[in-house]
């Protein structure tokens, strides 16, 4: 990351504001535990990781912006727009998508034909029609509806929340040098765990404090948002994130890899109360 002196000066202080925050990591922990589970050292990973986890910041400076989900707390600070202005927002989150495709293209450690895999990987679920991008843009369109379905809601998770999750996971594995066959189940893995992501993030917006969060809880019920507690009830979803965290487990039996860090990974975003 450029320093906060360096020009332009507004845009890489709000870079960094957003950046370092805090927030759970969660992305980054992904690429380094599958990367490791499957036997490339934390030097390989590391610039994999930051890339995910600039994306991801940068998606979440986006969408607080006014003509997004207007939010004004983000990691337990005002957001970056609030702070910095909607311009400069707008373009600290371009910068850190940029700089998310030059850690990748840019790193020495790994070879030109690994790094053109994962600028392709981190592209599709970064982007539309499969990505992020994608997701967010159904889920906006599904806010002024009344009537979206489960198998809707579905669809909009893997895409807006999901894919990133998943590419992460496969990330790693490809860095370690992972075989097609040996990232199927690690995609398994991580869709389940985009998925109980979600819903325990859903949980936690009809469940937890704003201090707790460190963003406003309480969103989707005010804007009647579809949500796993509004579609099914607190007691199914939570039943649904127990089942899903078993997904995600047999998917990990099923790799055939020893790989407690994954298994703990779930089980933290199961139990997670921020
Ligand atoms: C603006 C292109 C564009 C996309 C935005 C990810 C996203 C798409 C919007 C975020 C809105 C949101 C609250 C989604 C729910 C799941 C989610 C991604 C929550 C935030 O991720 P955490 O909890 O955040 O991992 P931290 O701060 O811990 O990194």
């Amino acid at each position: 990351m450029p320093a906060a002196t360096v020009e332009p000066v507004a845009v890489h202080a709000a870079m960094r504001w957003s950046l370092f925050a805090g927030g759970k990591r969660l992305r980054p922990a992904l690429v380094l535990a599958t990367g490791e589970a499957f036997g490339a050292p934390a030097e390989l990973l590391v610039n994999t990781a930051c890339a995910f986890e600039l994306i991801h910041t940068y998606s979440l400076v986006h969408d607080d912006l006014p003509s997004m989900d207007d939010d004004d707390l983000r990691r337990g600070r005002p957001t970056c727009h609030v702070r910095f202005g909607e311009a400069t927002a707008i373009l600290a989150g371009d910068a850190m998508q940029a700089l998310a495709f030059q850690c990748i293209a840019e790193d020495d450690a790994l070879d030109a034909d690994v790094r053109v895999r994962l600028v392709a990987e981190l592209a599709r679920a970064a982007g539309t029609p499969g990505g992020m991008v994608a997701g967010q843009a159904h889920d906006l369109s599904a806010e002024s509806r009344e009537d979206v379905t489960a198998a809707e809601l579905d669809l909009i998770h893997r895409h807006k929340t999901g894919a990133l999750i998943v590419a992460a996971a496969r990330a790693g594995a490809l860095v370690a040098g992972a075989s097609e066959s040996e990232l199927s189940p690690v995609g398994d893995y991580a869709a389940a765990l985009g998925l109980l992501f979600q819903i325990t993030d859903d949980l936690l917006d009809v469940t937890a404090t704003a201090e707790a969060l460190g963003k406003t809880p309480g969103k989707d019920a005010r804007a009647q948002k579809a949500t796993y507690p509004a579609l099914h009830g607190l007691e199914a979803t939570r039943l649904r994130a127990r089942a899903v965290y078993e997904q995600a487990l047999d998917a990990l039996d099923a790799s055939g890899q020893s790989a407690p860090l994954l298994g703990s990974i779930a089980r933290l975003i199961l139990e997670r109360r921020a």
